[in-house]
């Protein structure tokens, strides 16, 4: 049931330079890459979601329609996902890539920094043949990750209060979400103030930095909203901020929402009072979107105008500039750059 595939336009996210950095653990040797739209070269026995030609993103979270979790209707996380127990393979525990004669994993299902890949017919979805390629492929990661996670995993309602800690491309998509929703406030924090403008572009009302106070952030915040946000983001990858997300959150009510990867194998420890007061903790991956659904309404929304996604890209690059691509990621210069084929 699988699908080869050819790579037109990939986006450089940051859960990739996770498996670089060691915080998130896959075998290697492997072909990195999930934020991505090709174009369908052949499909395998059985296949018949997609056919040769087709527009498509690949889902770096399956949807097999069959497990406990595809089945709920609040579940995204198929079982099949290789995220938590990451094999490295096919699903049918094969690795359709070789380099000089030597086995390469492959990378969630997608492995999408490569001319050609292939994927489980799970693993990925029909697009509008319209679309164009080179901006919807962040409808495979970053647009869909942040927006979901407030549109979907937090559920922001109107004239709410919202925090957004991180100001990356997944976390400018999280502001989109609550701002659709009908945010009154919305409070990005970085670190970075560079972030601020582009933040404030698509729907912050005020920016901080944790670093102009004396205070702990989450302070700061609780005061600036008269007792705790409506609803808080951790769009970082940290403990620290994880921790700061869920005590700017109203302690009656409030929903804070992980939705950064953390450093691999660390754990948190928490005083339960601050749930017992009230609070939701939350968090999710693709932004709760069930994918093979979702990023086919998704790219229609974009078709129809609902949301842009230049905003997030600060440049496109040919895909042998990958490494340029990192390097302004990491330097906190760029939010997305794309790459193409
Ligand atoms: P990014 O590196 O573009 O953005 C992270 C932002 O956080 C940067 O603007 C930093 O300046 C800022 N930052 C760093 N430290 C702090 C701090 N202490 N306080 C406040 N801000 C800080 O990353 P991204 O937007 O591509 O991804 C963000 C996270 O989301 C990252 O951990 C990534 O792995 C994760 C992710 N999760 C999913 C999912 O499905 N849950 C999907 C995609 C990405
Ligand atoms: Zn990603
Ligand atoms: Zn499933």
């Amino acid at each position: 049931m699988s699908t080869a595939g050819k790579m037109v336009a990939t986006g450089l996210c940051r859960s990739d330079d996770h498996v670089v950095s060691g915080n998130f653990v896959t075998p290697l040797p492997v072909i990195l890459g999930h934020e991505a739209a090709g174009i369908v070269e052949s499909i395998g026995e059985g296949v018949t979601t997609v056919k040769p030609g087709d527009k498509v993103i690949p889902l770096f979270v399956p949807q097999c329609g069959k497990c406990s979790a595809c089945k709920h209707p609040e579940g995204n996380f198929c079982l099949k996902n290789d995220l938590v127990m990451p094999r490295g393979t096919m699903q049918d525990g094969t690795s359709r890539f070789t380099c000089r004669g030597k086995t390469i994993n492959h990378y969630i299902g997608t492995s999408t920094f490569s001319q050609y890949t292939v994927v489980d017919e799970i693993s990925v979805a029909k697009i509008d043949a319209a679309s164009p390629l080179e901006k919807v492929c962040l409808i495979g990661c970053g647009f869909t990750t942040g927006y979901g996670s407030a549109v979907k995993v937090a559920k922001v309602t109107p004239g709410s209060t919202c925090a957004v800690f991180g100001l990356g491309g997944v976390g400018l998509s999280v502001i989109m979400g609550c701002k659709v929703a009908g945010a009154a406030r919305i409070i990005g924090v970085d670190i970075n103030k560079g972030k601020f403008e582009k933040a404030k572009e698509v729907g912050a009302t005020e920016c901080i930095s944790p670093q102009d106070f004396k205070k702990p952030i989450h302070e700061v915040l609780k005061e600036m909203t008269n007792g705790g946000v409506d609803f808080s983001f951790e769009v970082v990858g940290l403990l620290d901020t994880m921790v700061a997300a869920l005590l700017c959150c109203q302690d009656a009510y409030g929903v804070s929402v992980i939705v950064g990867l953390p450093p691999g194998s660390q754990n948190l420890s928490m005083n339960p009072m601050l749930l017992l007061s009230g609070r939701t903790w939350k968090g999710a991956t693709f932004g709760g979107f069930k994918s093979k659904d979702s990023v086919p309404k998704l790219v229609a929304d974009f078709m129809a105008k609902k949301f842009s996604l230049d905003p997030l890209i600060t440049q496109v690059l040919p895909f042998e500039k990958i490494n340029e691509g990192y390097e302004m990621l990491r330097s906190g210069k760029s939010i997305r750059t794309i790459l193409t084929f």
